[in-house]
């Protein structure tokens, strides 16, 4: 049947004369019909990519897409006066990850899709989002984000568990959301509900009774973990979400014909992080009570899981005290205690022992009791074995290998950037959406000025097109003119947004100074801070404190514009990437394990100033030095700095006379005027005291660099070649690559 009619046998009524909202459950109903209608990849061998986060995004146009709907879907539509992008705005964007751990989990899922692998995606069905962003008195202020309306993407279905915790149990639900490939075939992502949730105790914000556990399980993405009951509810819902998945696993690995003794020729499992870390104990748990032995159920769990570790960040690696587990799991904490007894037995170095004054370490039992362990790009990969967990690596060299990052180019290109998608396609044939290294035959292009002149007007229109949505969306206007230099990411103090707006106060003094750019330039943030996280607040209120200054200073506005956009997020990012010149990629080397926005920003013709860090060590690799502009320490150098424990942020201010006048800016009276003097002051005092990740070495470098970009984008030929090279050397990060190492190293589906 042809689409309209289809559409109109639903609605019941002309697609002229419906809402934009009857339109989109429309579309919503239709697309989960044909995706329900999909061939799903099967296969004796399963895996079980296990993640706390899927942050998945907005659904439709991927759909649509991926079902080959999208084009014909959106030209019907407008014959009819509507606009597929108006009806998308409808859709409340699933926002179920904090950052890149939970997107990566959302490309994967793609990706495993696409290639056919018989893998599901598992995890929790949160009901309310990672927090809404909302700006008042230049301050970040946090409320809830809801997604799941009457009718969405979930389909409930009969699998039910019980799941016991310390003292009283829960009963869980299983929801599904079917993941389109981009091949006619699907695969899953299975989201546990509690039946006894209970969104009425959330308010305006997002505070909420955190021990009534049998209510809130499922209720927040990451709660709020600065206090001792928000931990211990992520402790609940851990255990909930892998106790869920080992049962799942074992009963679809027993349908299919398993003796339990087999269970590595039917279930492979990814762990993401040390969030499902617990499944380990859990299965063998589970495999005891279905009449295994300890000695030969802790055998089969060794072959069944395989873990990422996806940072170095020592404060980012889930130490949970014993007494937490004693509390929520008990049954879980003999078993632990049995493995850590077991390593204790047979390793000497202490250093990698489980459980040590009181707290387990989860990254440990990973590494012992999993057959692999991954990094998540060369240069992480490499730290992770000569530094981080080298006493692992000295246990188990054969466990640890590398599985560079990547994104799906269905999402972050066809979707995102039609115009340009079309440029590749009338270029090269579009053989590059099945195999991204095609894109390599853009290599051809180089010195095409018509095909350079057609780049250029391509990001020209995404620059329109993101000027015209955030006016809309935000009340903000930008200069559609202007060189677009933007940092979207997570704010940590590790990836240095603080360092980007010391660079736009000394342009602002250079500028007040009479030394005017010869084009606009327009600095773009959009960063979430965790709740609790003061001093990343403190660094988005010093950014919202100069947007106000600079923005309203007349002498300096028309050369330069900061801009911080609210509630940054996928849907965001989506309109902000294809309209990028320049990606800001400036963590301290050594601690971005990979970053995937450099990927993201790179495959739409955005060139890279960035330090020599995760990903961007091999984004230099595969453009040359030529079309990316490095800066900044070396991750050895920065790791030497660590060891010796010398760094003195101090004598790089008292030594260098612009750095200390940017400095000091942020506790001018200019600021202090539009900004708070609590949280100015504290960042002022955090950066000459401790600097904790050294942006005060890097700065004099920074400033060349950028200077070196700026004045690069003025020769338009030249800057259009090294966009046209990045497109074309971008196929190896797509994560169909990824996920395709994955599979041939890792998982070996059948
Ligand atoms: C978590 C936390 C939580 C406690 C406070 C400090 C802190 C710092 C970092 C994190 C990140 C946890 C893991 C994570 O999201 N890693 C990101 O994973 C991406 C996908 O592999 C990768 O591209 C990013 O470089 C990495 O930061």
């Amino acid at each position: 049947m042809a689409f309209q009619q289809e559409i109109e046998t639903k609605l019941q009524k002309g697609i002229n004369v419906s809402t934009n909202e009857e339109l989109y459950f429309a579309l919503l109903d239709l697309v989960k019909e044909k995706a329900e209608g999909k061939v799903s990849n099967e296969g004796k061998k399963k895996l079980y990519y296990i993640s706390a986060e899927f942050l998945i995004g907005k659904l439709l146009s991927n759909n649509l897409i991926n079902l080959g709907m999208y084009d014909e879907v959106k030209e019907t539509l407008a014959k009819y006066g509507k606009s597929l992008a108006e009806i998308e705005e409808i859709e409340l964007e699933p926002s179920l990850g904090n950052g890149g751990l939970g997107r990566l989990a959302a490309c994967f899922i793609d990706s495993i899709a696409t290639l056919g692998l018989n893998g599901d995606g598992v995890g929790l069905n949160y009901h309310f989002g990672l927090f809404k962003q909302v700006f008042e008195n230049n301050l970040q202020k946090e409320t809830p984000n809801p997604w799941i309306t009457e009718k969405s993407w979930l389909t409930k279905t009969d699998i039910t568990y019980p799941v016991q915790f310390g003292g009283f149990s829960v009963q869980s639900r299983l929801y599904d959301i079917d993941v389109v490939g981009y091949n006619n075939r699907t695969t899953k992502l299975r989201l546990f509900d509690i039946e006894s949730v209970d969104e009425s105790i959330v308010g305006d914000t997002i505070d909420f009774d955190k021990e009534a556990i049998t209510k809130n399980l499922t209720l927040f993405l990451y709660p709020d973990d600065s206090d001792d009951k928000g931990r211990l509810l992520r402790v609940y819902q851990q255990y909930f979400m892998v106790s869920n998945a080992a049962r799942l696993i074992l009963d679809e690995a027993v349908a299919k014909g398993s003796n339990l003794h087999d269970l590595a020729d039917y279930a492979t499992i990814q762990i993401n992080d040390t969030h499902p870390s617990m499944v380990i104990p859990e299965l063998i748990r589970l495999l005891q009570e279905r009449g295994i032995l300890m000695d030969e159920a802790i055998e089969i769990v060794s072959k069944v899981c395989a873990y990422t570790n996806h940072t170095i960040l020592a404060e980012a690696l889930e130490k949970w005290p014993i007494y937490f587990l004693d509390k929520a799991v008990p049954q879980l904490m003999p078993i632990i205690r049995e493995l850590d007894n077991r390593i204790r037995g047979k390793v000497s170095d202490e250093s990698t022992y489980i459980i040590k004054d009181g707290l387990v370490h989860m990254a440990h039992m990973d590494i012992h009791y999993g057959y692999s362990v991954n990094g998540v790009a060369y240069l992480h990969t490499e730290i992770l074995k000569n530094t981080e967990l080298h006493n692992f690596y000295v246990l188990y060299p054969e466990k640890f290998n590398n599985k560079t990052n990547g994104i799906t180019f269905r999402r972050w290109l066809m979707s995102c950037n039609p115009e340009l998608s079309a440029l590749i396609t009338e270029l090269i044939g579009d053989g590059w959406k099945k195999d991204a290294n095609e894109l390599e035959k853009l290599g051809n292009f180089v010195n095409d000025d018509a095909v350079l002149d057609k780049l250029l007007a391509v990001k020209h229109q995404k620059k329109i097109e993101l000027e015209e949505y955030l006016k809309e969306k935000q009340g903000i206007e930008i200069d559609t003119h202007s060189i677009i230099d933007i940092q979207i990411k997570r704010l940590h103090e590790y990836k240095r947004q603080q360092m980007n707006a010391l660079y736009v106060i000394h342009k602002y003094f250079e500028i007040k100074a009479g030394k005017k750019p010869g084009r606009p330039i327009t600095v773009l943030f959009g960063a979430k801070a965790a709740p609790a996280y003061t001093i990343a607040k403190d660094i988005i209120h010093l950014i919202l404190c100069l947007q106000q200054v600079i923005n309203n200073d007349p002498d300096v506005n028309k050369y330069l514009k900061v801009v911080m956009v609210e509630n940054y997020n996928v849907t965001l990012a989506e309109k902000l990437i294809p309209a990028c010149d320049i990606s800001e990629q400036i963590s301290l080397a050594s601690k971005e394990a990979s970053g995937t926005s450099n990927m993201k920003f790179m495959l739409n013709g955005a060139v890279t100033l960035g330090t020599k860090d995760g990903a961007n060590v091999e984004i230099a690799e595969l453009v040359g030095e030529d079309n990316i502009f490095t800066f900044g320490e070396d991750s050895q150098t920065v790791i030497d700095r660590y060891e010796r424990g010398d760094y003195n942020s101090r004598s790089y201010y008292e030594a260098d006379a612009d750095l200390k006048k940017a400095v000091d800016f942020i506790v001018s009276d200019e600021l202090m005027a539009v900004g708070s003097k609590e949280n100015l002051e504290r960042l002022y005092n955090e950066l000459l005291n401790k600097d904790w990740f050294m942006t005060f070495p890097d700065f004099e470098a920074y400033v060349e660099a950028k200077e070196a970009i700026y004045k690069a984008f003025e020769d338009r030929k030249a800057w259009a070649k090294m966009m046209l090279v990045n497109i074309s050397k971008a196929g190896f990060f797509s994560s169909d690559r990824t996920i395709d190492q994955y599979n041939k190293e890792i998982w070996k589906l059948n």
